[in-house]
């Protein structure tokens, strides 16, 4: 329990395509990339000629998503899509893919495009991690491929995900997939994911829900603000 934490014990949120239910001390919240580079003007989402204001709607919920799951006790985790320098764990289809004015390691306004330690390749400010918080790097879209998530996660006793970030259909979703296979419950915060494109979120999110819950679950954050607030008081220690 964290210092912070004075409730105790699972909650029950209302979800498509029914509750879910999870242990803030077997959770994980999973922010995905939320990165300068897909946010903000002169970066790699722009580069791929998108609209980035499309994306800014998330900021708001996700941050207080972000505190909750903090005061809750709950592990967070932030990925962010990049690769080394040297660009030798891109593969050279994805360097050529869109064959781009400005692409992966090229020089921007923000520095190199999706290269780790570029400004561009960092977390938004609103978003930072906080010290002690994992943060995990990936070449994929995925956050389990490539990296060591998995085992961060199974160190840790974590059984369930709440995932939130950007893309819906590109990161978010390939990482719920990955997660789902490898046994891990997801629930998806449909307000705390965003898309360049509107009728892909949409129908991304339907998609995670759909067939009894094929990937996991989706809910809007309130559900889960709501069922974090109303934990009944941990039992003081006898
Ligand atoms: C994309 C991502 N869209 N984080 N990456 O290329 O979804």
């Amino acid at each position: 329990m964290t210092p912070s934490d004075s409730a105790a014990g699972p909650v029950n949120i209302p979800a498509e395509p029914y509750e879910f239910v999870l242990d803030p001390a077997t959770t994980a919240l999973l922010v995905i990339d939320m990165q300068r580079d897909f946010l903000e003007e002169g970066g790699f989402g722009a580069g791929l000629g998108n609209d980035v204001s499309l994306l800014a709607r998330v900021v708001e919920p996700l941050s207080r998503v972000v505190y909750a799951a903090r005061a809750a006790g709950m592990t967070v985790v932030h990925t962010r899509e990049g690769h080394r320098p040297d660009l030798a764990d891109c593969p050279p289809t994805k360097l050529a893919r869109g064959r781009l004015e400005l692409g992966i390691g090229d020089m921007g306004p923000r520095g190199r495009v999706l290269v780790r330690g570029e400004e561009g390749h960092d977390i938004i400010d609103e978003l930072a991690p906080a010290p002690g918080e994992i943060v995990v790097d990936k070449p994929g879209k995925g956050a389990f491929y490539a990296t060591d998530l998995e085992p961060v996660l199974r160190n840790r006793g974590i059984v369930s995900l709440v995932v939130t970030g950007v893309t819906t259909e590109v990161c978010v979703h390939t990482t719920v997939r990955e997660a789902n296979d490898r046994g891990f419950e997801c629930l998806v915060l449909e307000d705390c994911c965003g898309s360049y494109f509107p009728e892909f979120h949409e129908v991304g999110i339907r998609m995670i829900a759909a067939q009894g819950g094929i990937f996991g679950w989706v809910a809007a954050s309130g559900a889960l603000l709501a069922a974090l607030a109303a934990r009944p008081a941990a039992p003081a220690p006898s």
